[in-house]
């Protein structure tokens, strides 16, 4: 090869290196049952084809952060992101074993799950210190959006200036009021969504490109 030829492919490497965009990692964040591995595994399906994790009507049914990487997420105005799409446990002050036990886990399971949760919400939170670029904020539309853990979670992240988009889900039950979500954040983009039925969910998709480029 000649040295001009070598010269030009270097060239060309070291443009693409440098250019190549960050893949950046996004955390589903959010209470228990929110519906945030609903969504990791819509995301992974409708981008990848295939699913991140289990999905539960047990609270805390993710007890560990899950991953799904390099998911490549286009709009419509042909701009594109490439993300991991990490699905954590659901944040709370509060885990208490016996919670489980109304859903007939046996006590034993039921205190390891509650330890499990515990470990796990330790470590989500480490993950929005130390290794997330952008948060999705998953909220159940019908239940009340001013508690402390929300306040909190949503301090946490804006103090750690990350991108916020804060998905107001559930929609497709009669009593959601994703209205209520807006005012409670209006500095955050709120997008109203099923994660179940796939209600506005392209809308979710335009939102995360414009937010998290
Ligand atoms: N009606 C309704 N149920 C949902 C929706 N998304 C999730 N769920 C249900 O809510 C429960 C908790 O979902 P999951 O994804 O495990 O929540 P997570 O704890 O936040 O990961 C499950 O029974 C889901 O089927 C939704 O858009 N509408
Ligand atoms: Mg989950």
């Amino acid at each position: 090869m000649d040295i001009f030829v070598q010269t030009k492919n270097r060239f060309s490497r070291f443009l693409s290196a440098f250019f190549k965009k960050k893949r950046s990692r996004i955390g589903i964040y959010g209470p228990p049952n929110a519906g945030k591995t609903t969504l990791a595994n819509r995301i992974a399906r409708d981008w990848a084809g295939d699913a991140v994790g289990a999905v539960s009507e047990i609270p805390h049914e993710t007890r560990r952060a899950l991953r799904k990487q390099d998911l490549c997420i286009s709009g419509a105005n042909g701009h594109s992101i490439t993300i991991d799409i990490v699905d954590t446990p659901g944040v709370t002050t509060k885990i208490d074993y016996k919670e489980f036990l109304e859903y007939g886990l046996d006590k034993e399971e039921a205190i390891t799950r509650a330890r499990e949760a515990t470990e796990g919400v330790a470590e989500a939170m480490h993950w929005l210190r130390e290794d997330i670029d952008g948060v999705v904020y998953m909220l159940d539309s019908t239940s009340d959006p001013f508690q402390q853990v929300n306040i909190m979670m949503i301090g946490i992240i804006e103090s750690r200036k990350l991108p916020v988009i804060i998905a107001a889900n559930k929609i497709d039950l009669p009593d959601a009021a994703p209205q209520k979500i807006r005012s409670a954040f209006p500095q955050h983009p709120v997008v109203p969504i099923s994660c179940l039925e796939g209600k506005n969910i392209e809308e979710l998709y335009e939102q995360m490109v414009h937010s998290f480029r």
